[in-house]
């Protein structure tokens, strides 16, 4: 059956269309700090709508019937029915009608309003009909969500309630839902995101999954693919609940080697196999605490790059020679507040709030209370982020915090190894912080001496990434940079300008890269 595509249908269908598999479109007007980023290009890169011939995306325009009936026919898989004829998507919304997705009289198949806008609480209807048939929810508790529930439709109640109970739909600032307001196509993507996310963990609900997997069981990939982290047990795992491993390299100082955290130097290690990136900002040695918005630029480009990248970014805030956390704490708290704030909308981003506490310095009477103020910063902006959390020793007394841990959910705590200085002592501590409950993420490891030198130690590596591979443990290597010391990355002279290649790599970098992917 040929179609007869009139030239507004034409552009309806560019507008879509999906895009070739892997491509990743930067739309001319979706930045990383837009609080829709995150839920645009994961729609996009799902391939269930895309943006304009002109590369934007618009994401203030008004989406349509035809269109939301359409991207949530892609969703669900529902295949237009045969034989119809005149606007584009017809045979779409013929399917989804006889689907029982909504009734004759709101959606004439007639066609006068297909070009219309959707209402909210029509769109809700259709997105549960389609994608959440089984969500319920309670009368009372749910229709006290809703400042404005006395002027939704009666024949929505059942599936705006179900929506809230589930958390796809959120009010506005002011409590309401708008049932007959527009959505924006931003709004929308929001909405479609988290109702096919929602139903993905319903199909995936019954498989707990394991404190610590076996080998093979753990999954990679990045931001798009894995959504917000969660910690289930001791172990790191995406948002449908399936454990995670992430591996990637840690930047060496901002203030010092900054141009290594640029795009191009982050797309190429996401090039090698990594699915994170760690922005290290010292505090002392010249870093945040002497030039705080220098620094505080430098952070968010690196930030807004490895987003752009897929990748998960940890910013780190990097304590060295300021060994005790407690003394820089309120700086670190507005830095924090302020970070999660500009992220609060992306799962890409977990927050290290003390590299490496070291010197007279306590668990339970300085890291600790210091991890509480910080978290509770955090999560007054960012309900669910991950935050890692060091120990005194540079970041080795996990035993410590095993013993009296920080009270939240999704908070892990950093492992920092050497391979040339830490052996198997230090990895028996992980087994039985682990078996004591803690969640751990080796947030920064080299392959060298604990002092960046003493060449490379190619047995002990192997030793310890077999075990961390074992445990299904997150990493980030330091560093990446092209610093004349065994632990950097890349061969002194390396340009951070151009893609890299073997030849680029040092000993380390090597050893390291080869096992990004892996
Ligand atoms: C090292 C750098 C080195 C720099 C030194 C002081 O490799 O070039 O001169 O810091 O700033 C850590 C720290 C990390 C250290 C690294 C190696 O987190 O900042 O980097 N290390 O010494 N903990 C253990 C080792």
């Amino acid at each position: 059956m040929k179609l007869r595509l009139p030239a507004l249908a034409l552009v309806l269908v560019l507008l879509l269309a999906v895009l070739p598999s892997g491509a990743r479109a930067a739309f001319s007007d979706v930045k990383p700090s837009d609080w829709f980023y995150q839920p645009v290009t994961a729609m996009e890169a799902r391939g269930a709508l895309s943006g304009y011939p002109d590369g934007a995306f618009r994401p203030k325009g008004i989406i349509t019937r035809a269109e939301f009936v359409a991207v949530t026919a892609r969703m669900a898989g529902l295949s237009p029915a045969e034989g119809q004829t005149g606007h584009w998507a017809v045979g779409t919304l013929q399917a989804a009608l006889e689907a029982g997705w909504y009734d004759w009289d709101e959606i004439p198949p007639t066609g006068e309003t297909f070009n219309d806008p959707i209402p909210r609480q029509l769109a809700v209807k259709i997105l549960m009909k389609a994608l959440l048939p089984q969500a319920r929810g309670d009368y009372n508790t749910e229709s006290a969500k809703m400042a404005d529930f006395s002027s939704l439709d009666g024949r929505y109640y059942e599936a705006v309630l179900a929506a809230y109970a589930v958390g796809i739909v959120n009010g506005d600032d002011k409590g309401n839902f708008n049932p007959r307001s527009h959505l924006s196509r931003a709004e929308a993507c929001a909405l479609f995101l988290r109702a096919g996310d929602e139903s993905a963990r319903g199909q995936t609900r019954p498989v707990q999954p394991t404190p610590v997997p076996a080998p093979g069981e753990t999954v990679r990939g990045g931001v798009t693919e894995n959504g917000w982290l969660r910690v289930e047990g001791t172990q790191l795992c995406s948002e449908a609940g399936r454990p995670l491993v992430l591996r990637g390299m840690s930047s060496h100082g901002m203030q010092w080697y900054g141009p290594f955290a640029s795009p191009q130097a982050i797309r190429n290690t996401a090039a090698f196999g990594a699915n994170v990136f760690r922005v290290a900002m010292y505090t002392g040695e010249g870093g945040y605490l002497s030039q705080p918005a220098a620094m505080k630029a430098k952070v968010i480009a690196a930030v807004d790059a490895a987003i752009e990248a897929d990748l998960y970014v940890i910013i780190d805030w990097h304590i060295l020679s300021d060994g005790n956390p407690r003394t820089n704490q309120a700086q670190a708290v507005a830095f924090f507040a302020e970070m999660s704030k500009r992220y609060a909308h992306s799962p890409a981003v977990l927050y290290e709030i003390c590299n490496e506490p070291n010197g007279a310095v306590s668990w339970s009477g300085d890291v600790k209370p210091y991890a509480q103020a910080v978290v509770k910063a955090i999560r007054a902006n960012s309900p669910r982020s991950v935050i890692l959390i060091g120990s005194p020793t540079w970041s080795q007394d996990i035993h410590l915090a095993a013993a009296d841990p920080v009270a939240g959910d999704n908070l892990m705590y950093t492992l920092h190894f050497y391979a040339g200085t830490h052996g198997q002592w230090l990895r028996d501590r992980i087994t039985q912080a682990q078996a004591q409950g803690l969640p751990v993420f080796v947030s920064e490891w080299g392959t060298s001496r604990a002092d960046g030198g003493g060449g490379v130690f190619p047995a002990e590596t192997k030793a310890w990434l077999d075990y961390l591979d074992a445990r299904g443990i997150s990493w980030c290597n330091w560093s990446l940079c092209d610093k004349d010391e065994s632990s950097a990355a890349l061969k002194p002279g390396t340009p951070a300008t151009r893609a890299w290649t073997a030849a680029d790599l040092s000993e380390s970098g090597k050893l390291v890269f080869g096992a990004l992917g892996g």
